[in-house]
């Protein structure tokens, strides 16, 4: 049991990185049930009510800086909801219950249940606009990425820091039409370009894995909620990332400023989205590259997730058979 003396760095530790594997795995599991429903509301709701439930037994004094919505919308783990016990240490959470609702009602892969815990106050209170992305893995020479560097002129960057031609670079991106431009120049080069429908907490990962995932460079535009989670992976996997918030209508730099954003044009690095200790998890709702999909059998369920941790760099790889049914509230 954690002691009142314990930091909430040790909390993290010891504690959370393991406790923090169930809320993901009760999300994952409420949401995969209803697989290829062609219902995203229903299905983001389950994952939702699920992970409340779960993150409400946390020794935690938690609060929800990223969420499913601001408060006055209502929503259930809006930004600023208090969450966990309220007997632990405090701590920023970033949720993300179902990442690639979509996903998950066409029964495509990729589809995760995914959250970050931080120590309180460190993690960027991001609003739910879109934001401008571009992320490598570990092993490249400090300060690579540059979000405003032509997208061509990346890519070359890229590959001589490979030792590579431009080639053999894979460059993942989001297939929407605002990326039209981006995917020429890209292509224009001769790397490949990998398109995704949706879920770029997992495409950005897939850089820090190259060599597994055959992706080398994740960049575009997409929602900031899902660039702040998938920093805090970067932050414990190793990478680099380079960040800005999309404000470009006054209400939504209203919205920034009210959430302490003073600059709306500022570029985030991977230090200034995820400032301290740092724990994050996704289990897999989908197979994907990344994770394989909840797996139900008549008495066994099985989840598979990836929880890391920012000040020691473990990364544990949880493959969980359960029996025990009636904890996951599937009736
Ligand atoms: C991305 C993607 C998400 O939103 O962030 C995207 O990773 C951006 O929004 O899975 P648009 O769909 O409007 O382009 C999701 O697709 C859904 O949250």
């Amino acid at each position: 049991m954690a002691s009142t003396t314990e930091t909430s760095r040790e909390v993290l530790d010891r504690i959370l990185s393991i406790e923090i594997v169930r809320v993901t795995e009760r999300a994952a599991v409420s949401a995969a049930r209803l697989r290829g429903h062609g219902n995203e509301k229903e299905a983001d709701q389950a994952a939702v009510d699920a992970m409340r439930r779960e993150l409400g037994k946390l020794s935690i004094d938690g609060t929800v800086v990223i969420g499913e919505g601001e408060r006055d919308e209502a929503p259930m783990l809006f930004i600023g909801e208090n969450v966990g016990t309220r007997k632990g240490p405090k701590v920023d959470i970033a949720v993300d219950p179902l990442e690639g609702t979509t996903l998950c009602a066409k029964n495509m892969p990729g589809a995760i249940a995914t959250m970050a815990m931080a120590e309180s106050g460190t993690l960027l209170n991001a609003p739910d606009v879109y934001m401008e992305k571009i992320a490598i893995g570990p092993g490249y020479p400090k300060d690579l990425v540059e979000l405003d560097l032509p997208p061509g002129a990346m890519i070359a960057r890229l590959a001589k820091a490979k030792g590579v031609k431009p080639a053999e670079i894979t460059a993942l991106i989001l297939d929407r039409t605002r990326h039209a431009d981006m995917i020429e120049a890209v292509r224009k080069t001769g790397a490949a370009v990998s398109l995704i429908t949706d879920g770029d907490v997992a495409g950005v990962i897939h850089t820090a894995q190259p060599d597994a995932t055959g992706i080398d460079i994740y960049m575009g535009i997409g929602g900031a909620p899902e660039g702040v989670l998938a920093a805090a992976a970067l932050a414990c996997i190793g990478g680099q990332m380079q960040c800005r918030l999309v404000l470009d209508t006054e209400e939504k730099r209203t919205r920034a400023a009210k959430m302490g954003i003073k600059d709306p044009r500022k570029t985030y690095g991977i230090k200034d989205m995820v400032k301290g200790d740092c724990v994050f998890a996704a289990t897999g709702v989908t197979d994907g590259n990344l994770l394989r999909g909840v797996k139900f059998y008549p008495k066994m369920m099985e989840t598979e997730t990836v929880v890391m941790r920012s000040v020691t760099g473990t990364v544990r790889w949880v493959r969980a058979e359960h029996r025990q049914f009636k904890k996951f509230h599937l009736d």
